[in-house]
């Protein structure tokens, strides 16, 4: 099953915001943003920008008829900047052209004064300065502190990743027009239309129902448009509205790099507790997040967190500290993983940590410790049906771990300059959103009077496969051909109150609205069949690849049956709305079951370093992981590819540089390096474990946007495992992403700091 959209995509005819034909007379925008990182704006003057050739308006705060505030979770965040700015890139008015070209010409001749504040960059300054976006968090069990004392080793230490840029190939985005109802119609490229419609109606000052979304799909989202799309729609809508024209938005990928958050960087201690055995008693951290300017997502993120702080370990004593710091950057936000890659990667920091100070091997550390089936994570949730233990050990002989090992000490013995390093990496990350009234979709299903079936439902494809499996769903239940399934543009006036398409859950909650919907649709088709071959009731009745059949005999086509059930003035269409069932949180003692399922697996990952030159790469990267019943094979291996090497990417070269004044260094791809086709790993290897299946997951299946991401997590332990059999008394920093600058230096510290 390939994406619905592979086509269309190698056509270069699937279209984005930026493709769609538009009206005469589109006015295009350009943000005059600020340029410096935290100030009071002294004066402001427009006079000779308003002047500029083709201008159709500025528009400042003071145009905003509703409230000048987006903020999701807190509201903490102005549309546009009134008397203060909080970061470089900060919206402060809107320059709206003719062109695109008229828009940037006039923007420069806007003259600003700032009367500049102190610069807050590294989140635990703004700890140390009371600079928090909400008061701590903890999450607690057990005792730690009575624990230190009965554990045979006690091993601290501090623990860094840094932020990560979305790149996602269609920039930030939107395109709106006045509606003849006083309402407005936003086409947007978002993860939660939703998002888009409540932020736009509250910054117009209208009612949700005369505010609609529309999305066809995005260029990738990644979490970067979970929620700071909603930015761009209001944008794009208060223009429209304030002039009463179509008006569009497109950022600039350097705008996009420059404006919008990223994964939030964490700096963090931890504390760990083992036996003699290498069993881990106790563990407590403390996370400092790094939130930009405002708390956008970063209070879910910090949640997300906190429940991966062990990953896939039982630890009877945990105390894990959160801490969401305000920072003078842009509001960092939702990024594949979602906190959870940050929370993991500590503790994985403190069992390498913890083999080196104890001289046992890393992985039988890992080993040691993993949680098994029964077990309850330190949040409350009991892990059932687990295939951690299953994943590992799979990892283990279908990959015969031991062989590798003596194959790269071997090529260690026998080379000086390049060395191989491997790593184990397990993941369990939780399916659902934290919170947990966020875990709802709906969908609406047409089947046409010619057979052909329309399916709205709530998710974005993004390019991660969501309709090719709604699409492979609804066609299973009515079980016809796919090319009688389509799947309509997500819209708000369809599939109302959605949440975004995120945290993995997409396919799952949306599928399963779609299939709800479906089986309403299916039990009138099958009483109409009974009816018109005579039958009492429709049990003997089935539909099996595009027929009906009476006991096993073939009585009608799909079509044949659609048409009597039209005839007969049946109801051929349905809404239905899931609710994952049987999760809860308690906030208030931070214990209950938040998570559907996990998803679980195991990944090794080999590298080869160049010790002379910093540089190297990715031997393999080998898993096998626990997708349920799959049943869309290629876009979940396309999932697990991609975030395989998104991960690599975050814990290797991609690195975000802000200097002391706010400002981002890193705002091209010129000096941001991703992950490109020589970089990928020269083999991956992906096994589908067996006979697993899971029954909150869509026809089975399990979740996979997000987890294998944090199979990455590895790469940095096997690069230091690499540096290690290049000098092996040296103490290496915990410190992502390890670029090859940051290994030279960590290699060769007497001449690094010869050079400075
Ligand atoms: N895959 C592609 N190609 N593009 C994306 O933007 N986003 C990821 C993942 N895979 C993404 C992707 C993220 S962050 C999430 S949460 C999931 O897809 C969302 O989709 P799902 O819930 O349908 O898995
Ligand atoms: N978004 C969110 C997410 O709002 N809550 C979550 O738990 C989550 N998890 C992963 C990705 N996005
Ligand atoms: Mo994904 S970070 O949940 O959009």
């Amino acid at each position: 099953m390939k994406n619905y959209d592979s086509e269309k995509h190698v056509k270069g005819e699937s279209q984005f915001v930026d493709d769609l034909l538009t009206p005469a007379g589109l006015l295009h925008i350009i943000v005059f943003a600020s340029t410096v990182a935290h100030a009071k704006i002294l004066k402001i003057d427009y006079s000779e920008a308003l002047n500029s050739i083709g201008v159709a308006g500025i528009i400042t705060s003071k145009d905003i008829p509703g409230e000048n505030q987006i903020g999701g979770i807190i509201q903490d965040e102005p549309l546009l900047a009134e008397e203060y700015v909080h970061f470089i890139g900060q919206p402060i008015a809107l320059v709206v052209a003719d062109t695109i070209l008229h828009a940037k010409d006039a923007s420069v001749k806007i003259k600003i004064e700032f009367e500049k504040l102190h610069v807050i960059t590294d989140p635990r300054e703004a700890f140390q300065k009371g600079e928090l976006i909400m008061s701590p968090r903890i999450f607690a069990s057990g005792d730690v502190d009575s624990t230190w004392l009965k554990c045979d080793y006690v091993i601290e230490g501090t623990a860094e990743s840094g932020g990560q840029e979305h790149l996602y190939l269609e920039t930030q985005g939107a395109f709106a027009y006045p509606l003849e109802t006083g309402g407005i119609r936003i086409i947007s490229s978002t993860q939660g239309p939703t998002q888009v419609q409540r932020a736009s109606a509250k910054v117009l000052g209208l009612p949700m129902n005369k505010v609609e979304v529309d999305v066809t799909r995005i260029g990738g989202g990644f979490g970067g448009k979970e929620d700071q799309a909603s930015t761009w729609g209001c944008i794009a809508a208060l223009a429209a509205w304030k002039l009463n024209k179509p008006v569009k938005i497109i950022l600039s990928r350097q705008d996009d790099m420059r404006m919008t958050g990223k994964r939030h960087p964490y700096s963090s201690d931890f504390k760990i507790g083992l036996s003699s055995a290498g069993k881990v008693l106790a563990y407590e951290v403390t996370f400092y997040q790094n939130a930009g300017a405002s708390a956008d997502l970063s209070p879910a993120v910090l949640d997300r967190t906190l429940f991966h702080a062990v990953n896939s370990y039982y630890v009877p004593n945990v105390k894990a500290t959160a801490i969401s710091c305000r920072t003078n950057l842009p509001p960092n936000t939702a990024f594949r993983g979602f906190g959870g890659p940050q929370g993991m990667f500590v503790m994985e920091a403190a069992l390498y940590k913890a083999s080196e100070v104890m001289g046992i091997e890393y992985r039988k550390l890992q080993e040691l410790n993993l949680i098994t089936e029964g077990d309850t994570f330190y949040y409350g949730q009991t892990i059932e049906n687990s295939t951690i233990q299953r994943c590992w050990q799979e990892t283990n002989t279908k990959y015969d771990v031991d062989s590798i090992q003596e194959r790269i000490e071997d090529f260690n013995r026998n080379n000086k300059l390049f060395k191989k390093g491997f790593s184990l990496m397990p993941v369990c990350f939780g399916i659902s959103f934290t919170n947990t009234f966020m875990n709802q979709a709906s969908a609406l299903v047409h089947v046409y009077s010619d057979g052909s079936i329309s399916v709205s439902t709530g998710a974005i494809e993004m390019g991660q496969g969501v309709n090719m499996k709604i699409r492979q769903t609804v066609a299973s239940v009515f079980s016809v051909d796919i090319e009688l399934v389509k799947i309509e543009s997500t819209n708000t006036t369809r599939a109302a109150n959605t949440s975004p398409t995120a945290a993995s859950a997409g396919a799952d909650m949306n599928g399963k609205a779609a299939e709800i919907a479906s089986n309403i649709i299916l039990e009138k088709l099958l009483n109409v069949a009974a009816q018109k071959l005579n039958v009492k009731n429709n049990s003997s009745i089935t539909l099996k690849d595009g027929y009906v059949y009476l006991n096993s005999t073939p009585e009608l086509s799909w079509f044949q049956l659609v048409q009597a059930a039209f005839q007969s003035r049946t109801n051929l269409s349905s809404q239905a709305q899931y609710a994952v069932p049987g999760i809860y949180f308690d906030r208030t003692i931070n214990k209950g079951k938040p998570f559907a399922y996990y998803a679980i697996g195991t990944a090794i990952i080999e590298v080869t370093l160049d010790c002379l030159r910093g540089i190297y790469e990715f031997d393999s990267v080998k898993v096998v992981h626990d997708y349920g019943k799959s049943f869309s094979f290629v876009v979940d291996r396309g999932q697990t590819e991609g975030a395989i090497i998104q991960g690599l990417g975050w814990m290797t070269i991609e690195e975000i540089i802000y200097n002391k004044d706010g400002k981002l260094i890193t705002d091209a791809l010129s000096t941001y390096k991703v992950p490109d086709i020589h970089f990928t790993p020269k083999e991956i290897e992906i096994e589908f474990l067996e006979n697993v299946k899971n029954d909150a997951g869509i026809k089975g299946s399990k979740a996979i946007g997000e987890p294998p991401l944090m199979y990455g997590i590895g790469a940095f332990f096997a690069i230091l495992n690499a540096m290690k059999a290049f000098n092996p008394d040296k103490e290496y920093k915990l410190s992502a992403p390890i670029t090859p600058e940051k290994v030279l230096c960590e290699l060769y510290p007497e001449n690094v700091n010869s050079l400075v």
